[in-house]
Order: C-alpha cells, then structure tokens, then sequence
C-alpha cells in the first residue's frame, strides 16, 4: 500500500489492485454498472466541466488536487488510510489482540451488514440530490453540490471494494443491489427512512449535510474503531472528505439566516416571505424535520445489535480511545431516553446495549454547535428570536418516542393535537411551496440568488466569481 493514488489505473487506486487480478477483473466489471446508475440516477444538470476536488494522496498534506473536470471523466477510486502494522483492537472483548486483515467466519454476516448499510446511504443521496443543479443559487453552490455528489459516489466506490475484497459472491451480490435499491422506490427502497425522503430545495440540502451527513460523520467515526482493519482505514479517508460535505451545510445555513436577518432589519418586519427571502420560522421548520429524521438514524436508544457490535469489536464509540474507562463496558450503565408509564424521561441500562444512544449525545451536542453559530448571526443583528433544536421526543419514528407524538419541547401530544398542530413545528405545503418559488437558477458567474447571501471565501483560495462550472 502507497499513499499516492495510482491514476494510471482503469480504477484509481492504492490497494495495489493489479497485484490481485481476480479482484480487479470483478471491479472493473462492476464499474460500467456504477457508470450507467451515475448516468441515470446522478445529477441531471447537463455540464461542460466542474472545478472539482480529486484524492490523489493518503497522508496527511496535500491529498487534493483542484481542477476543471467533465463528470463524465471524473476519476472515482479507492483509497484507503495509510496501514500501521502494529493496529491493536481498542474495545471489547478482543481488547489488545492485533487488529484483523481478514473477516473472521463468526463475524461475516454482522460485518456485511454494516458496511451495506453504509454503502447505501452513500448513492441514495447522490439520487435525493440529483435535480438540485436546476436550481442552484449560484455557481460556487452548484460545484459544491457536485463535489458533494462525486464523493458519496466514491464512498460507495469504497464500500463496494470492501464487499468485493472481503465478502465473497455474497459480497459481489451486494454490491449489485446497492445499485438497484433507489431512493424513494416503492419496490426497493434505502435502507435507512431519511434516504428515502426527498431533498427537493436548497434548503432541504443544507440542512441534509448539516445534520444527515453529519450522522455520517458520527457513524464512519465508530466504524474507522473497527478491528477490522481494512474497513477502520477506508472510514478514516472518507471522514477526510466528509468535512467538506458538513462545511457545504454550516455555511449554507450561515448564508440563508444572514440575508433573511439582513431583509428582516431593512424591512423591520418578522414577515419577510413576500420579499425573496426564506423566514426564520421556515428554517425552524426545515431544522426540526432533519434533526428529527437524522436523530432516527441512530437506531434505537436501546440496542442489542450494538451491544454484539461492539464486544466484537466490530463498531466503537466516537473517540474510543479518549473514553476513560475499560473499553469493555461490562460491568457499566447509562442513562437512555426512554417512556415511563407514557411520559418522556430516562432509565438506567447497561452501558452495552445504550451505544446508540451514547453515539447520538455526541452527535446532539456536535449539532448545537451549528445552531449557536447560526444564532450569534441573530444576536449579532440585535434580534431576539433564535433557533433551536426541538427535543428527542419530537417527530420520531425510530426508538423509544415511535409511538408517541410530542411538541418541540418534549410535550406529549395526543394523535389527534398532533395532526391539528405538526404544521406549526413541520414544513407545511405553503412553506415548502414558498421555499420552492425561490429556487430559480443563478448559473451567471459571480451572481447570487436572493434568498442566501454569497459565502465569505471561494473554493481553494479562489474568488466567488471564479468559473467554477462551465455549462453547455
Ligand atoms: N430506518 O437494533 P436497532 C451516511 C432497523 S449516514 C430503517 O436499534 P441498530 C451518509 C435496524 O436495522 C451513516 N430501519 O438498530 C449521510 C434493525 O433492523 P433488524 C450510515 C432502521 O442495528 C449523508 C431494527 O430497526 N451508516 O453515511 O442498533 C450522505 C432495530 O434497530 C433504522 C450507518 O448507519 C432507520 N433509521 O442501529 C451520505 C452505519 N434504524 O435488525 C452518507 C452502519 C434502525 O431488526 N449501521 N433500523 O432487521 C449501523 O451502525 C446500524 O445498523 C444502525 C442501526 C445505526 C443504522
């Protein structure tokens, strides 16, 4: 293994897939198939080129290159973190035995699991996203779509590798269904429910790499724990591009709030749907909805999945090796969300089958982040009103709160004052229909749409107005 990508290759790579023909012939047969779903299920924008980002190194310094490139020819590969003989396994009861170059027989079907479970998240939401270049509010958002876009098809690329170095026919077959699933199909759905959903607006995407890719980032981050090492060093890579994908939803949000406030202070008005601009109480709205749907990602508060993951060793914790305890966690417990007698509140269980819910309290406290940053642009501007996170109860579908329904402030509502009300806390169709009057493509260099305000810094130093697309 190399740090450098080899992109003399059919299929780019630093796995030296020459050295393993079989492998390599049933990749390359794989790839036309890859091709053909990027064709019909990929962006639908037609495009020149695209200034994009293309791994060419592993290591620590400069493992992008930056340029102008049709989509068609752009060059998806496999790149995996740099190897370091001496791994050990941190968790669980396989603690400090070297880490695994193979599948162990007893944990083959957990594995495959997980990684199929990843691997479909990554072309889904190339497919959810894929009308969003019609609409692009300017030329720096459309690359930074594209790039998202080129990426998750290479974190496929990624997953797809592993099933095919590792699992066998059973691994081959996977790999073909990842590409027959489609997002929203009735016959063969995503996995995971957010996959399936929609993301029809801008808005939508930011928030989806705002708080879905950032599920992402959470789950790669307990998967790059593996003892199995080929997936930790894949996940390790793909959390390196990951970031962008979270930057693109940070700043996205960043730019809606600031011209909406802007709007808000010339007009002196809360009221600002009738000026191009996206109000405060719809970004709300659009918050609460993919906070909810991410939260449900997580699986439920309680897990005997997770617990068998990781005491195999197969899945850790974020930060694994900052945890101060035993990484064993036998003997531990933890506080979960959880229903008692009907209401809202917490309950003692052993710290094993909690992972999930410990995994998403990290990630909760991650997304607060985001959320204090969009409200000091509110406290800047002199305003009151401020964005928040809606409680764990609100709008779930998966865990401990399915059955129930409750108010952003963890209220509980009956089934009936649900349906009355869910529209003052969810997108109704007038919001989603305002949001939607707004997208109106900007693919002019160095213009903006109304409703965002342009980003602070362009893309690799260079300016707003850059070409970063060249259309047909
Ligand atoms: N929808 O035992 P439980 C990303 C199922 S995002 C539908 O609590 P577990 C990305 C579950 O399968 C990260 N079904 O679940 C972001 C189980 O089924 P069975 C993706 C669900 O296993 C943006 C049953 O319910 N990666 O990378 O502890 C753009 C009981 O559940 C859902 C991963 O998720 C759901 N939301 O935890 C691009 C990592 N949740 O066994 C990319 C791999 C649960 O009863 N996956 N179920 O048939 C895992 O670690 C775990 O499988 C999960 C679920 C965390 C997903």
């Amino acid at each position: 293994m190399t740090n450098v990508a080899d992109y003399s290759e059919k299929i780019p790579n630093n796995v030296e897939l020459r050295e393993d023909r079989r492998l390599q012939r049933a990749l390359e047969s794989w790839q036309p198939n890859f091709l053909n779903w990027w064709e019909s299920m990929g962006p639908t924008l037609p495009t020149q080129d695209v200034y994009l980002r293309t791994a060419i190194n592993v290591g620590r310094q400069g493992w992008a290159h930056f340029g102008h490139v049709a989509m068609k020819d752009y060059r998806w590969g496999i790149f995996l973190a740099e190897r370091d003989a001496d791994r050990r396994i941190g968790f669980g009861e396989h603690k400090g035995e070297p880490a695994w170059q193979k599948v162990p027989g007893e944990y083959r079907a957990e594995l495959q699991r997980l990684i199929v479970i990843q691997g479909d998240t990554e072309p889904a939401s190339v497919e959810q996203q894929r009308n969003l270049g019609a609409t692009a509010p300017s030329l720096y958002d459309l690359r930074n779509l594209f790039q998202v876009n080129v990426e998750e098809g290479r974190h496929l690329w990624a997953m797809v590798y592993l099933l095919h170095a590792y699992f066998g026919r059973a691994g081959r077959e996977e790999a073909e269904e990842l590409l027959h699933r489609n997002s929203g199909s009735e016959d063969a759905p995503r996995i995971l429910g957010a996959f399936n959903e929609e993301t029809p607006d801008w808005l939508s995407f930011f928030m989806f790499t705002y708080f879905t890719d950032r599920d992402g980032k959470y789950q790669l981050g307990t998967l790059k724990e593996s003892a199995f090492d080929p997936l930790s060093r894949t996940c390790e890579f793909m959390l390196k591009e990951e970031s962008h994908h979270m930057f693109v939803g940070t700043t996205g949000v960043d730019r809606i709030v600031e011209r909406t406030v802007g709007v808000m202070l010339e007009k002196d008005t809360d009221d600002v749907a009738g000026y191009g601009v996206i109000p405060l109480d719809a970004i709300q709205k659009y918050l609460n909805f993919h906070y909810s749907v991410s939260l449900d990602l997580f699986g439920g508060e309680t897990s005997t999945n997770v617990a068998n993951y990781y005491t195999a060793g197969l899945k850790g914790r974020w930060s694994e090796e900052r945890r101060k305890d035993d990484h064993r966690l036998t003997d531990d417990s933890i506080m979960v969300d959880s229903l008692i007698d009907g209401d809202i509140g917490q309950t003692e269980v052993a710290a094993l089958i909690g992972l999930n819910t410990d995994l998403r309290r990290e990630y909760i406290s991650d997304c607060r982040n985001g959320v204090n940053r969009w409200n000091k642009i509110l406290d800047e501007a002199g305003l009151q009103r401020r964005l928040r996170l809606p409680s764990v109860a609100f709008n779930r579908k998966v865990g401990a709160f399915a059955g129930i329904e409750a108010t952003p402030d963890g209220q509980k509502l009956s089934p009936d004052e649900w349906q009355r009300r869910k529209g003052e806390w969810l997108p109704t169709d007038v919001d989603k229909t305002h949001v939607r009057s707004l997208m109106r493509p900007v693919h002019e260099r160095g213009k903006i749409a109304s409703w965002i305000a342009p980003p602070r810094n362009g893309i690799n130093n260079q300016p707003f107005d850059y070409d970063y697309v060249h259309l047909p």
